[in-house]
This record gives C-alpha cells, sequence and structure tokens, in this order.
C-alpha cells in the first residue's frame, strides 16, 4: 500500500492543503534560489519566496510557459547540480527547439509512483502483465508507465510503439492484461487483432491510454471492440510525463496527483485564475520536484477542474479530458474548431477512428477537408450508399462547427497508421 500511499489519494481537504502549503513554500524557496531565470522572473514581479505562504498566494507568482523552456534551453531551468540529475526526457514536438526536463533519482521514484496509482486505479495488481506499448527514449510515456507498472508489482512488458503483429504475439503468448499505449493505437492494434481472429486469444481487462485527445465514444468503440475498461490518463513532459493525473473506475475525469502538483485553472486571455467548475487553461506547479521545478506553467490545454465528491473514494480534485488547446484550437475561415468535436461526429455516425484534417489555403481562402476512413462494410456498399453517407456527414458537421468542411470517404487502412501520436491535422496554409 505505501507504495502508492493510497492515504493521500484519499486524504481530507485540510490534509491536503497542509501538505501542499508546505510543499510549494519549499519548491519556491527552492527554485528562487538556484534557478536564476526563474529568481530573475520573481524579482520582476517583485514577489519574494516569503510571500508565498499558501496556494491562495500562487497568483502572486508568475507564469512558465513552454517559450521560457525554449529560451533556458538546454539547462537554463535545471535546479540541480549536474551532477545530481540522472534523467532527461524530451516532448514529442517537431518544431522548433526541442523542450527537455530533467530528473534526480526521487523525481523519477515520485514519478514511478504517479504513475503506480494510474496502474492502481486501473485495477492493476501484482498478477497482472502490463503490455507498454508507448514509446521508450525521450518520450515520456514508455518510462513513465514502465516504472509505475514496475511500483505496483506487475510483470511488465516493456514493448515500445511499433511491429504490431509482434506486440498481438506476445499479447497472445503471455497474457497480457493491460494494455498502455495512446488511443489511437489501441484501436489500431483492436482492428488488426479482429481482423486477425485472434479475439479469443486475448486476456486484456484494463487499458491505460492518453497522450492525445479522444473522445467518449472512441473510448466505448475501443472498450466494445478489445472487451476491456479503458482509462485515460494524462501527462506532459515539462511537469513530469504521464500520471500527472488518471481515471478511476468512474470515468468521469482525471484525478490529479495533487500532492505533487497543484492545478489551477485561468482565463488564457488575461491570464486571471478562474474558479473551480469554468473552462480554462489548465496551469501545474510541481511541489515535490527537484530538478526541474516549474511552477505555474501554462499547459495550453482547455479543461475544467471538479471538486465532486467521486464514487472511487479518491479525494484528488478532478480534470476533464482536455477539450483542445489554447494554442493549436484550428482556425478555419474565422471559425473555432475543435478536432474533438470532428471525432465525436465521426465516431457517433459509426466511422472508426481513423481520419484526417487537411486545411490549405487557395486565393485567400481555407480549403477544409475531412478525409474519414470507411469500416469495410461500408467500402463495399454503392457508390451511390457511399455518396448520401459523405452528404451526412457534411449535414452533421456543418451543424456542430458552423462551417462546412469537404467530407471525403476513403478506402478501409488507407490513412497512415501511428504508432505513437496520430497525426489528425494537416495544416498545409502558410499565413
Ligand atoms: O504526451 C505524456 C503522456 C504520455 C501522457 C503517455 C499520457 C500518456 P507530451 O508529449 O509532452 O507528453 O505531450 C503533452 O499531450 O499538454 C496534452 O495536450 C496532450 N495530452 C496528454 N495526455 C492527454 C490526454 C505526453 N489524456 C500534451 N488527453 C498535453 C488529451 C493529452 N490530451
Amino acid at each position: 500500500m505505501s507504495y502508492y500511499q493510497r492515504d493521500m489519494e484519499c486524504a481530507s481537504r485540510e490534509t491536503m492543503r497542509k501538505i501542499q502549503t508546505e510543499r510549494l513554500a519549499g519548491t519556491v524557496a527552492h527554485a528562487y534560489k538556484n534557478v536564476p531565470y526563474y529568481r530573475a522572473l520573481m524579482d520582476k514581479k517583485g514577489v519574494r519566496p516569503e510571500d508565498i505562504k499558501s496556494p491562495d498566494d500562487l497568483g502572486k507568482l508568475p507564469f512558465l510557459s513552454k517559450d521560457d523552456l525554449r529560451e533556458a534551453y538546454p539547462y537554463g531551468l535545471l535546479a540541480v547540480p549536474l551532477s545530481e540529475a540522472v534523467r532527461i526526457q524530451s516532448t514529442s514536438g517537431t518544431t522548433g527547439k526541442r523542450v527537455v526536463a530533467f530528473y534526480t533519482q526521487r523525481d523519477i521514484d515520485l514519478w514511478d509512483e504517479c504513475c503506480a496509482r494510474a496502474i492502481v486505479a486501473a485495477g492493476g495488481g501484482k498478477d497482472d502483465v502490463v503490455h507498454v506499448s508507448y514509446g521508450y527514449g525521450l518520450f515520456t510515456g514508455g518510462p513513465g508507465l514502465n516504472g509505475g507498472s514496475h511500483k505496483v508489482g506487475s510483470l511488465t512488458l516493456p514493448m515500445s510503439s511499433g511491429n504490431t503483429e509482434r506486440q498481438i504475439q506476445f499479447m497472445c503468448d503471455l497474457g497480457s492484461t493491460i494494455l498502455c499505449c495512446t488511443p489511437s493505437y489501441a484501436a489500431y492494434l483492436a482492428e488488426s487483432i479482429i481482423s486477425q481472429g485472434l479475439s479469443d486469444k486475448i486476456r486484456l481487462k484494463a487499458g491505460i491510454f492518453g497522450a492525445e485527445a479522444w473522445s467518449e465514444e472512441m473510448r466505448r468503440d475501443i472498450e466494445a471492440r478489445l472487451s476491456i475498461k479503458a482509462y485515460d490518463i494524462y501527462g506532459l513532459t515539462e511537469i513530469s510525463g504521464p500520471g500527472v493525473s488518471f481515471e478511476c473506475s468512474e470515468q468521469t475525469g482525471m484525478h490529479v496527483n495533487e500532492d505533487h502538483f497543484i492545478a489551477e485553472i485561468i482565463d488564457p486571455a488575461t491570464g486571471e485564475a478562474l474558479p473551480d467548475g469554468s473552462k480554462g487553461e489548465l496551469v501545474f506547479s510541481c511541489i515535490t520536484k527537484e530538478a526541474f521545478p516549474l511552477l505555474r506553467y501554462r499547459t495550453r490545454d482547455i479543461c475544467v477542474l471538479s471538486r465532486k465528491q467521486c464514487s472511487c473514494g479518491r479525494t484528488l480534485v478532478k480534470m476533464s479530458k482536455p477539450m483542445g488547446r489554447s494554442d493549436d484550437m484550428l482556425i478555419i475561415r474565422g471559425v473555432n474548431v475543435f478536432p474533438s468535436q470532428i471525432e465525436a461526429v465521426l465516431m457517433h455516425a459509426g466511422f472508426p477512428s481513423n481520419y484526417q484534417i487537411i486545411i490549405d489555403r487557395v486565393n485567400y481562402t481555407d480549403t477544409f477537408e475531412v478525409q474519414a476512413e470507411m469500416t469495410p462494410e461500408m467500402f463495399s456498399d454503392t457508390v451511390k450508399h457511399v455518396s448520401a453517407r459523405e452528404n451526412e456527414l457534411l449535414a452533421a458537421m456543418r451543424s456542430m462547427l458552423g462551417i462546412s468542411p469537404k467530407v471525403t470517404l476513403v478506402a478501409p487502412r488507407s490513412i497512415a497508421r501511428s504508432e505513437g501520436k496520430a497525426v489528425r491535422i494537416v495544416d498545409r496554409r502558410k499565413i
């Protein structure tokens, strides 16, 4: 039990606040003393470490963003001597300078604990075979769930991503019970398992899927096809990786590991803190990290926090699934479009989760196309049926988005599969 400190997950509000207050003060003092970059930001705002007496004072601290991480790249935000740091991980982004994060051994231990909580919440224990198909290496998915699985004492299969045939073979031969990967890869694995007629040989009971946006419809689809319960998991490299928050059996949002990360919601335009229940940008302050103690880090993820009592008994605040990003929300012909809305329409209409949104600009006007893969049954329909389906989708999308994309149905398996995060958006506009 002590491994994943169940008592912390169920602590009273008062106990949690006391712990957060102590840890926050310690981390602010640590960052001020050891990170000249952050000290300069605090000095500029005229705030001293002793001004931060409780989480209520968080608003006095300056924000950090990806831009700061890029500016301070690579070592500018490292808060311990290099000799104390034992690991580097990096974000999956492909544009600009990569963002790197550092860990001491203690940071890794606490990260493992956060991921262990996620595995336990998904029903995992010592008798489970945890099949980790998140990428290993710089990406945090593989190392995070791997560490969590060890901490729980489950048998860990460090598959990494790729080689789908081998994934399925090991899954059958070794009796994997919990699958950890991106939801898009889970959907692809499900499709391959079914098409090979191997569903009977699969022993999976749960999946821990995250690292990218996925809809409720996609969850139900994966659950039905793999006969499992699918749990969401959230995190970002800058704050440690997966396990910043995780879902429990209620499946109504992800519990934030509040004894390690304090969550706030702010208005992305003004930076003003908003009360629980408001929709806004999620901001995290790390309160136990040694090497990379980011404070008030702007995630750009748009979420809602809720303190409604959870039937699982955990008292940790819950965050909704990210509903989009304050920075990569698509603006097409002046209309704000979230890819999750498009996904919801497709899944609702019975389409598989493989789709691509292609945006371009021709003669100063945005073009907007949604390519959706058909199921094999749809593909064998007559051309007349296919065009009727395209029209149905078009009408549903127009009503959901307030803008009409060109809808093209494409053959099964014609959209390139990803073993990591799916490439859903191809934005060719040069603005
Ligand atoms: O994606 C860490 C991770 C690995 C999380 C495995 C869960 C499982 P990054 O590559 O730094 O880290 O990307 C972080 O991915 O700010 C969100 O926009 C998005 N994201 C992560 N989890 C979810 C989720 C990892 N469950 C960025 N739902 C975050 C929606 C998610 N978006």
